[in-house]
């Protein structure tokens, strides 16, 4: 009998906290062994990976990914389900994902909603997964089911501040935070002013201007930067943890990093698409812009894409999420194309549904930009979103006897570029709004639980549907209330 199943040699391991030489042995699924290189020559194993000098690292975790979903954000649906988005992710190194629960504001019940949502996920994945639940109406129910959630596994939830149906009252905002503190749940908040973005779009409506790059001109910083002020201010009032999610903006991710200066727990995410697109690639020909319509919108250019990467690397971002949220370009059923009607041929942007697939390249994208430390890289693509949303260090991290073994194993360094291409992944979606973007990089193996899953060059996709696993989530290990005292009115 072989005393591991897996071993990985010869790579150079990074970890959020560590850099080196080190060889990997697994054994059942778990880390067994993290050990200077040549440690493990007298060992036997399974199979042995060689690594040749390429990075190693713990598996991706993408917490921001929208599956199965109806259409709640307009019109369109989801053209990912569990098994094609998870697929996707595993080919594109990213081993756990968390995606979401949505609750539409008719359903009372937030656990009747998880329920549902489980029953779309079990038996179809190939990564790991877990769920946050949309909350869109905040009602006596869902709120005394909070407790129920945390017992199902469910450490974390998500609210909308726009979009008619999804959207909360600032003192529904207050009851869902106000739970939320007493269970120990992270809320995400989606922070866009509602009004400031409908009052915008009706003005471009007067002026009949409807092609897919007006929904960035209806999108204004504005919007999201009133609104992320707001939510840091009703966060401070509760005392709670809250993470703003796609932050798109460089002056909404500055009230984040004074708020996080004054010591409060505010935690936020960005997005690929705040990286790498901007406002000219929904200004291409004809449709062609309704590929990158995403809310909050990509900005005007470089010096907004360099303003979110400082924050990055200054901390401000906590995780760097895909948001992946996949409508199909060339539909008019469920795609970006049901904006297309007798009354507007060419489309109106305000119809578009929102959102850019992305769960696969978002790795490959951040990582061939060569502008994060590697140690930073895996801080906001793994090992935060990990230790924000209750997993960690089962996940996000290489402890010996503790840690799943899930790794992202990249190529040397000197891989030769290539051109990106839809036809090569693996989502369920007819485009990638980065085709023809020149990679440095791709995850040449993914490691779930010591089985490879992702072998790029011998075999591609082996993975298995089914084989990925419900996480419970514990609470957040990042982030928690100021203060352990009750809230009380009177302190106020
Ligand atoms: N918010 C998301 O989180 N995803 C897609 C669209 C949106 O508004
Ligand atoms: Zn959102
Ligand atoms: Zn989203």
């Amino acid at each position: 009998m072989p005393e591991y199943d897996l071993l990985v040699l010869n790579g150079l391991v990074v970890t959020d906290n560590e850099t080196g030489e080190f060889d990997i042995a697994v054994k059942d699924g778990k880390i067994a062994e993290v050990v200077p290189r040549g440690s493990l020559k007298a060992h036997t194993a399974s199979k042995t990976i060689d690594a040749e000098g390429g990075m190693v690292m713990p598996g991706g975790v993408d917490a921001h990914v929208h599956l199965d979903e109806p259409p709640l954000f307009g019109k369109g649906a989801t053209a990912d389900n569990y098994e094609t988005g998870t697929r996707s992710a595993i080919c594109g190194g990213t081993t756990t994902l968390i995606t979401f629960a949505p609750q539409a504001k008719n359903q009372p019940s937030l656990l009747a909603c998880l329920e549902a949502t489980h029953a779309r996920a079990r038996d179809n994945c190939y990564s790991d997964y877990s769920f946050h639940l949309i909350c869109s109406n905040a009602g006596p129910q869902a709120i005394s089911e909070f407790a129920g959630l945390r017992a199902a596994g469910i450490s974390s939830l998500k609210i909308y501040m726009t979009y008619e149906a999804l959207q909360l009252k600032d003192s529904e905002i207050l009851d869902v935070l106000f739970e939320a503190r007493k269970q120990q749940i992270v809320t995400m908040i989606h922070a866009e002013n509602g009004a400031i973005i409908d009052w915008t779009i009706k003005k471009l409506e007067e002026k009949k201007l409807f092609a897919p790059k007006y929904h960035v001109t209806s999108h204004p910083p504005v919007a999201e930067i009133e609104a992320t002020y707001r939510a840091i201010s009703l966060s401070d009032f509760i005392d709670v943890p809250i993470l703003i999610v796609h932050v798109s903006s460089p002056s909404a991710a500055q009230h984040i990093n004074d708020a996080q200066r004054r010591g409060l727990p505010v935690y936020a995410e960005t997005c690929p698409q705040y990286l790498f697109l901007t406002r000219k690639d929904l200004d291409k020909p004809g449709f062609e812009g309704a590929k990158c319509v995403c809310s909050p919108p990509p900005r005007e250019g470089e010096q907004d894409h360099e303003g979110i990467w400082q924050g990055i690397e200054n901390g401000t971002f906590t995780v760097l999420s895909s948001d992946h949220c996949p409508f199909l370009f060339d539909n008019h059923e469920i795609g970006k194309k049901t904006s297309i009607t007798a009354e507007h041929p060419n489309g109106h942007f305000r119809y578009i549904p929102n959102g850019c697939p992305g769960v696969e390249t978002r790795l490959s994208l951040a990582l061939s930009a060569h502008r994060l430390q590697l140690q930073k890289f895996v801080e906001v693509t793994s090992t935060n979103a990990a230790k924000l949303y209750g997993l960690y260090p089962k996940k996000g991290a290489l402890v010996p006897g503790v840690s799943d073994a899930d790794l992202t194993i990249w190529y040397p360094e000197g891989m030769k570029e290539f051109t990106l291409k839809n036809e090569m992944l693996h989502h369920n979606v007819d485009y990638t709004p980065y085709e023809g973007k020149t990679l440095k990089q791709w995850p040449r193996y993914t490691v779930l639980r010591g089985e490879v899953v992702w072998a790029k060059d011998e075999g591609g996709l082996l993975g298995k549907k089914g084989y990925g696993q419900f996480l419970k989530r514990g609470v957040s290990s990042l982030a928690g209330s100021r203060s352990k005292e009750e809230w009380n009115v009177e302190d106020f």
